[in-house]
């Protein structure tokens, strides 16, 4: 019986920047008021995560405990928590859904005020941890930290699934598949008959196919430089696959020659500010959009003609597909189960949770879709 009690677990601590992650035994505290304690069945590693150990986004504080795409079960519910019990099997939420703020209130945005993405202070509500190792407080990531046996979550940052689900697929509906597809049908909101690019076809970039797909585009266009990444997007729905490094122009002007000069919808799933504006100048003039998706380095902004907006295309972005998260989650896990959706495909290795850092290898060596920690 744990309840009330510090929990002494195992977690991978990011002690700083360019380090490799360290497996080390850390306490983790009762939840407070309003806070659920996990334990965590299985977690997905996001190239967001491999962001902040590569020291690319610079407001992030260390040591840390990553990773923010999990699912698990609750250990035990503090004061006040009504929607979740202990023995729920929950989805971690990295952007959070208190139904009660202005952005809650508002059908146009899911960035609830409670998010921590844009404040980053790596904290719970009242400013403080629930997690010691060595005598050190370590901050937590995007409201979650699932690279580790036990979390503490905030009510707003779990929601419930159902217990059928295989936690170590729908995991990935924490982040990757609900970015991805959400970006496609909730931000783009790509139309039958459409054209679409996508530009990275990784976790993010394969989840925006199938969100294409589920909305009748017509072409779906796939642009990498790993051309190990083609078959398994040609599997997903992707009509044409293109590496730029194949091509002495311009990748724009390669998609305008193979369209109708330029797409309906484009996808940025990378992260390269150079792909950014390549997106957006592929998009047809009068009508295209353009969706950014991949987080770049904080140093780096974004430089393109202003023309290309006064031309009428538009520019978005967005995180989690703008899917506002406690009402989304249950029901595209309902629709995995219901196999309406494809997570299984997108879960190209598991590995445990000891060997993280072989996860993380993965990523960098452009071998994996999505690694699975399984622990
Ligand atoms: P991933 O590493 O699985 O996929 C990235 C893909 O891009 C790989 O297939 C690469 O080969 C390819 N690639 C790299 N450079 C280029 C290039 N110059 N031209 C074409 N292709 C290239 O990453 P992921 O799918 O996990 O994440 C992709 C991005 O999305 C990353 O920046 C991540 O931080 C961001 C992200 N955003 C959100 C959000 O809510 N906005 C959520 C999760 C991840
Ligand atoms: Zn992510
Ligand atoms: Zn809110």
């Amino acid at each position: 019986e744990t309840t009330g009690k510090v929990i002494k677990c195992k977690a991978a601590i990011a002690w700083g920047p360019h380090m490799p992650l360290s497996i080390e035994e850390i306490e983790v505290a009762p939840p407070k008021a309003h806070e659920v304690r996990v334990k965590i069945l299985a977690s997905g590693i996001c190239h967001s995560d491999n962001h902040v150990l590569k020291g690319k986004l610079s407001n992030i504080k260390f040591p840390i405990i990553l990773g923010h795409e999990a699912a698990g079960i609750v250990e035990s519910v503090g004061e006040g928590v009504t929607d979740l019990k202990p023995g729920d099997k929950v989805i971690s939420l990295c952007v959070p859904q208190c139904r009660e703020c202005v952005c809650c209130q508002n059908p146009k945005t899911n960035l609830c005020l409670r998010n921590d993405i844009m404040k980053l202070t790596g904290l719970m509500a009242d400013g403080t941890s629930r997690f010691v190792c060595k005598g050190q407080q370590i901050y937590n990531c995007a409201s979650t930290s699932t690279f580790t046996e036990y979390t503490v979550l905030d009510e707003t940052s779990a929601v419930k699934i159902d217990d059928n689900a295989p936690a170590d697929k729908v995991c990935l509906i924490g982040c990757g598949f609900s970015t991805g597809y959400g970006s496609a049908v909730n931000v783009a909101k790509v139309e039958p008959g459409s054209s679409c690019a996508i530009f990275g076809l990784g976790g993010i970039g394969l989840s925006v196919v199938m969100g294409c797909k589920v909305a009748g585009a017509a072409r779906i266009i796939g642009v990498d430089i790993n051309p190990d990444k083609f078959e398994k997007a040609k599997e997903l729905g992707v009509t044409d696959c293109i590496n730029p490094r194949d091509y002495d122009k311009p990748v724009h002007e390669v998609l305008a020659g193979m369209t109708n000069h330029g797409v309906d919808y484009s996808f940025e799933c990378i992260g390269n500010i150079d792909m950014m504006v390549s997106a957006l100048q592929s998009c047809h003039y009068g009508y295209g959009t353009c969706v950014i998706i991949g987080v770049p380095s904080s140093s780096e902004k974004l430089s393109f003609n202003p023309l290309l907006l006064l031309t009428g295309r538009t520019l978005k972005g967005a995180f989690f597909g703008n899917l506002k998260s406690k009402d989304s989650v249950p029901q595209l896990v309902s629709d995995y189960l219901a196999k309406k959706i494809n997570l299984d495909s997108l879960v190209s290795h598991y590995v445990s949770f000891d060997k993280i850092n072989d996860g993380f290898e993965l990523i960098l060596s452009g071998k994996c879709i999505r690694t699975v920690l399984t622990f």
